[in-house]
């Protein structure tokens, strides 16, 4: 444990970008600038808060969340890799692939501009290959300033080309869910994950009438969310990805979950850039992908 510290200290800017010892004891970088302040665990390269300057928390976090090392923390940005939801081959896997339970290293911290930019980076081992035998090395690059950048990139450093789904499954934070509108996936079609995975088109805008878990495919448009009850609109675009995925658990699938309380359905929504289903990622020996989305909100 002392030793992984040590090792995360090495990548401090004081006052700025701090190494610290979060929930559970586990590591996080407490990011402070001009632009935002924000925070990300190395368990799961996962960030937790991010505020812009001027603004309230974007994220939400579950109270029930659980800080250990083999749970993904309920809220922030979890990231799904190499697989998205449960393993097709294999039951027993963990869902969501490894990933987001794994402990992470950090690559670098430099000051930009109104902000920081915080870099981790995990690889295939021993454990990784329990589950999935390919060679690769994943880098997640976070930029905390005024806007929110996302930036993970995969490389195949193997000799056998790799498949693999990714999500950045972000849990925005909103005022009341049951006021809330999503736009930009107007046309599209999705699959619908509450109603046996039938095949639908969108019409207008989405509001969340009930569970909701749908995985649109296709579309690299931008989401537009509006959220009167927080007077604020928050802009998520992306690159490199076909498939945008939105949740919300509702009432029974927020009770049956253990590290959720049962009325936070109310309080968030998830918009995942990703790569998924039929739009899963091909990577030769030595090919790199890089799937990119920039979050910006503004009051209204
Ligand atoms: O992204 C939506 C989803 O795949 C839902 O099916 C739901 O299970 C959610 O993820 C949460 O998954 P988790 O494994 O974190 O409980």
């Amino acid at each position: 444990m002392e030793s992984a510290f040590a090792e995360s200290r090495r990548f401090e800017i004081p006052g700025t970008a701090d190494v610290v010892e979060g929930k559970g004891g586990l590591q996080k970088v407490c990011i402070t600038s001009p632009g935002a302040v924000g925070e990300m665990y190395l368990h799961g390269a996962h960030v937790t808060s991010w505020k812009p300057a001027g603004a309230e928390e974007v994220f939400f976090l579950s109270s029930q969340s659980r800080w250990e090392h083999e749970r993904a923390i309920r809220g922030g940005i979890p990231i799904c890799f190499p697989w998205f939801g449960g393993k097709a081959d294999d039951p027993n896997a963990p869902a969501h692939g490894f990933v987001r339970t794994k402990a992470w290293q950090l690559e670098s911290i430099a000051q930009v501009e109104d902000g920081v930019i915080v870099s981790m980076f995990t690889e295939s081992d021993e454990d990784t290959k329990r589950w999935w035998p390919a060679d690769f090395r994943v880098v997640y690059r976070v930029t905390f300033a005024s806007e929110l950048r996302l930036e993970l990139v995969v490389t195949n450093t193997g000799k056998m080309s790799l498949r693999f789904e990714e999500a950045l499954h972000a849990y925005h934070r909103v005022g009341n869910v049951l006021k809330t509108r999503l736009g930009g996936l107007c046309t599209v079609h999705y699959i619908d994950k509450t109603d046996s995975n039938r095949k639908k088109t969108q019409h207008g805008e989405i509001a969340i009438v009930s569970e909701t878990d749908r995985v649109y495919l296709d579309t690299s448009d931008a989401i537009e969310m509006e959220d009167p009850a927080l007077r604020r609109r928050t802009h998520v675009a992306k690159e490199n990805s076909r498939t945008t995925v939105v949740w919300n658990p509702w009432v029974q699938k927020a009770h049956s979950l253990t590290d959720f309380a049962d009325d936070e359905w109310m309080q968030m929504i998830c918009i995942e850039t990703s790569n998924v289903s039929d739009f899963a990622v091909e990577l030769a020996p030595g090919q790199q992908h890089k799937m990119e989305a920039l979050v910006r909100v503004a009051d209204f």
